[in-house]
């Protein structure tokens, strides 16, 4: 199988496997992971903040950030696609009893001029805003990425206003080896960070939230109520520190595959893509002028050694990650040309 799907996927590599097997570890609800501590140390070192903490996963970094940053009926700004507004069961909503407030973009990018439009009027019978969550890179939006510029405004000008940003930065590393600038650099301005080392840099578990002492605090209170709080985590936090130090120096080539991976798409009838616009690992295109429901191509991509996602009916998402070489991604082209043109072999 070429998986395809997303990259969530990736393997421990044996690398990981052995130091999985080999990490000291303590019980982290008493700070006793030696391994865990120098994950968490190692993030903040990187992304040049006060502290770190390590979560199950994104969905709960982003969750503890608003948690934190937010009140029960307050607003939080977002993008239409964001992750957070989409694929986190509610949880703002469902948890955090906060409002989603959010913005339409064509490319997942906001700015300060859009979201400044939506920011609540200081008056006492308006719920307020009270936090702006920005996705970088922007996932549904196919992996775009915020220039430097324009994440700054939003922070400096939401500051300005009292109001904190958060960054889920899932994937920030992908967006730092796009911009060519060190993660510490472009979510410098940010109150707080979530980034994933399950995604692209290969670990199998685990992300991180970072920021002040303070915040990192709170945070480790909102773990635990949220059954967060984990024991030997060790054995996973050593897989994390491998992902951490080396994932970020092979990004480079998931992204010239990505973009390779466009250019084949875009030869294909009835695919719409446009591969300029492909900045990172994540392809999100159309494929209505295939005349075949996305559904059912991904269903017969399946059947003949490919994953995709399905979005709707229309459009299809594709990761490239490091589990899949230039020659799966040729023979995955050569599928889906077969698929958009009808031929199936599943029933
Ligand atoms: N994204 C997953 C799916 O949930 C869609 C994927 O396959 O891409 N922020 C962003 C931008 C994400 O893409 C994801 C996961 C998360 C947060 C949540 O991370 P986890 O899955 O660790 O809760």
């Amino acid at each position: 199988m070429i998986d395809l799907r997303s990259d969530t996927v990736t393997k421990p590599s044996p690398e990981m496997r052995r130091a999985m097997a080999e990490a000291e570890v303590g019980d982290d609800v008493y700070l006793e992971d030696p391994t865990v501590n120098r994950l968490q140390d190692r993030a903040a070192e990187i992304f040049g903040r006060e502290a770190a903490l390590f979560l199950p996963s994104g969905s709960m970094g982003n969750l503890i950030a608003i948690k934190i940053h937010t009140h029960h009926g307050n607003e939080v700004i977002c993008e239409e696609r964001g992750h957070i507004y989409n694929y986190e069961m509610a949880a703002m909503a469902f948890v955090g009893g906060v409002l989603p407030r959010s913005i339409p973009t064509d490319d997942g990018i906001l700015h300060w001029d859009q979201v400044k439009a939506q920011i609540r009027p200081k008056i006492y019978y308006r719920a307020q805003t009270a936090l702006i969550s920005l996705e970088n890179t922007h996932n549904l939006a196919g992996g775009t990425v915020y220039p430097k510029e324009v994440s700054d405004e939003i922070c400096d000008r939401a500051h300005e206003l009292g109001i904190p940003v958060h960054l889920d930065g899932a994937r920030v590393f992908n967006a730092a080896t796009y911009l060519k600038r060190p993660v510490r650099e472009i979510t410098a301005r940010f109150d707080s960070v979530q980034f994933c080392v399950s995604k692209g840099l290969g670990a199998p578990i685990g992300s991180l939230l970072v920021g002040t002492r303070d915040f990192i605090e709170k945070a480790r209170v909102y773990r635990k109520v949220f059954g967060g709080g984990m024991r030997q985590a060790g054995v996973i936090a050593a897989a994390g520190l491998i992902a951490l130090e080396k994932g970020p120096l092979r990004l480079e080539e998931d992204h010239r595959n990505a973009r390779h991976l466009a250019e084949g798409l875009a030869r294909i009838p009835g695919v719409k893509i446009d591969p300029a616009k492909v900045q990172t690992n994540i392809l999100v295109f159309d494929v209505s002028g295939t005349g075949i429901d996305a559904h059912d191509i991904a269903k017969e991509l399946a059947a003949q050694g490919v994953m995709a996602g399905a979005f709707s009916a229309e459009v299809m998402r594709m990761c490239t990650h490091l589990d899949v070489s230039r020659a799966q991604i040729d023979q995955a082209l050569e599928i889906f040309a077969r698929v958009a043109a009808g031929q199936t072999v599943s029933a």
